[in-house]
């Protein structure tokens, strides 16, 4: 994860210096008024179906489908939502991905990246996300506060993504003084050192949720029992990316998922 930060830290110095702020405010996204991941789901199957080349552990997934068949697929499949990647050296996605996904659903889109700073944000909202994902696992509690703030001031909804229960722990805390619950927090299944995934993951930590909260499960999803069983002890989101992107129709295999 040092890594990666380390990485998004050094790529994030280049846009900066090449788009101002500014710039960004004055992108046709950012003024559009966004949709609601926690309504999306709520309201709808729960799955958050993932766009995603690559990744660090399984290398490339070699899928032959366009990112626009690919969320098109999604959307038609009946997915809550789309959670697109942005993240280049790692996952091999770009913020062009995220605007191109825009143009394509019309469904709530997450921005899928390693949040560091709030320029990354702006650049979120500026592309056409809906929502963005902080990993308590890269920020501490006052640049998650920051963080949360500004999202929430460009009408953007958060997922916070939680590994173990002292990261829950901090979530709650953050969390408590905000005066919205709008808010969805995922259990990472995908231990980050051992890059193994454990639904187990998942089944530990929903007792020590806070109440009301919308809970949702992230990765490692490989069959519709699992989103069942999910679903049974309370779950509300299911993230689910490789499953779908290793086939050569993600759309359809997402489908699998829903009916
Ligand atoms: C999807 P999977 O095992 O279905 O491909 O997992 C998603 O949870 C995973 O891509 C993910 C991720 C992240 C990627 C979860 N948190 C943070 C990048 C950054």
């Amino acid at each position: 994860l040092k890594k990666i930060t380390n990485q998004t830290a050094e790529d994030l110095k280049v846009r900066k210096d090449k788009t101002s702020l500014s710039q960004l405010r004055e992108m046709h996204f950012y003024s559009r008024k966004t949709l609601s991941l926690y309504k999306g789901l709520k309201n709808g199957s729960g799955i958050i179906a993932e766009h995603k080349r690559q990744s660090p552990s399984k290398g490339s997934f070699n899928c032959p489908a366009s990112l626009q068949d690919v969320v098109k697929g999604y959307e038609a499949a009946g997915a809550s939502a789309i959670s697109c990647l942005t993240d280049e050296p790692f996952f091999g996605g770009t913020l062009q991905d995220l605007l191109e996904a825009r143009k394509s659903v019309n469904i709530p889109i997450l921005r899928k990246d390693f949040i560091i700073d709030l320029y990354q944000i702006h650049e979120a909202k500026a592309y056409g996300a809906d929502a963005i994902l902080l990993i308590a696992a890269c920020l501490n509690n006052e640049e998650l506060i920051a963080m949360s703030v500004e999202a929430m001031n460009l009408g953007l909804e958060i997922l916070f993504e939680v590994h173990d229960l002292e990261e829950l722990n901090r979530i709650k805390e953050v969390t408590s003084s905000m005066n919205t619950s709008k808010f969805v927090i995922g259990v990472n299944n995908r231990d980050l050192k051992k890059f193994k995934t454990d639904i187990q993951n998942s089944k530990d930590l929903l007792p020590h949720f806070p109440e009301n909260v919308l809970a949702i499960s992230e990765s490692g999803i490989s069959d519709p029992q699992i989103v069942k069983e999910l679903k049974n002890i309370g779950f509300e989101g299911f993230l689910i990316g490789e499953n779908f992107m290793k086939t050569d129709q993600p759309g359809t295999s997402c489908k699998q998922f829903i009916k």
